[in-house]
């Protein structure tokens, strides 16, 4: 079933009751495409980047094809890229954009921080050496982000999502339960026990979201990946959020459960060695 939130011309005040009623809201065409199409161009520049250090040179095909090839080919390259994707000022900028910010304060974030780096996933069965990369199980962003209690996502796809590359899934209303109980702790995204006390399959609901929609979700509302049964990788984005002035996240310091770090030692001693960097510096002139 496809599920959206119809925004039609209601004032901020019944977008905020259908937020807090439903744990999420998607505000169509808030976006500008041409900012989606440029962010797409910068991750194809990332990977070609890298496939253009390999006998077969950059610019041969599609984006899909040289997801593909790395992944196979040169899977560290591939993660390398897949994770320089999360770092692309166009993303950060995108995160931090007018619209977006707006909208969470319009939710009720009257003070948005952000929770985490932005993640940017590459959901396929063919890039996927793990089940979480071609989709995630039913969980709740509030595990790793333990935040403000108003603490909200922002998620929106890259590319169009059809119902057949598996739409995301929710539970409407479920973020009013609070924190559920775990089907397993000790994995990432902390999976959540399905069963008739906690969570039922039965009652997830496919979210429609077009090309420059945005769904905004509670960090407490269930959902999970739909299954992407097509050979195009669905490129999605993820934005979290805090509100710095929600009473209980003063209260805890400002929680951030991430931790960053400077690396306490060199990954590649002795690199560079001066010529390198000349080099580097002189290709520039
Ligand atoms: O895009 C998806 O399918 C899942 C994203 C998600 O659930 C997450 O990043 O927490």
């Amino acid at each position: 079933m496809a599920f959206a939130h119809d925004n039609g011309p209601a004032g901020p005040s019944s977008l905020q009751k259908a937020f807090a009623d439903q744990g999420f809201v998607i505000l169509p065409g808030l976006i500008d495409r041409t900012e989606l199409a440029a962010l797409r161009d910068d991750v194809a520049a990332v990977f070609s980047a890298r496939l253009a250090l390999s006998e077969r040179k950059a610019g041969t095909g599609s984006l899909d094809e040289t997801l593909q090839w790395l992944f196979e080919n040169d899977f560290d390259g591939y993660l390398g890229a897949a994770k320089l994707c999360n770092h692309l000022v166009s993303l950060h900028r995108l995160g931090t954009s007018t619209p977006i910010v707006d909208q969470l304060k319009e939710l009720g974030l009257a003070f948005p921080s952000i929770c985490a780096r932005p993640l940017m996933w590459f959901h396929s069965r063919r890039l996927a050496k793990t089940e979480r990369y071609h989709r995630l199980p039913a969980h709740q962003e509030w595990s790793n982000m333990q935040g403000s209690l108003d603490g909200a996502v922002a998620w929106l796809p890259l590319v169009e999502v059809t119902p057949e590359m598996g739409r995301l899934q929710v539970v409407p209303g479920s973020h009013r339960d609070g924190l559920l109980p775990f089907a397993r702790d000790d994995e990432a995204d902390y999976p959540l026990a399905l069963s008739h006390d906690a969570v039922r399959d039965e009652d997830f609901v496919e979210v429609e979201v077009p090309l420059g929609s945005v769904l905004f979700f509670s960090s407490f509302l269930v959902h999970r990946s739909g299954s992407n049964a097509t050979d195009t990788t669905r490129l999605t984005v993820n934005f979290r959020y805090n509100n710095a002035l929600e009473a209980s996240f003063v209260e805890r310091s400002f929680l951030n459960p991430f931790s960053y770090a400077a690396p306490e030692k060199l990954i590649h001693p002795c690199f560079p060695r001066p010529a390198q960097v000349n080099r580097c510096l002189e290709d520039k002139g």
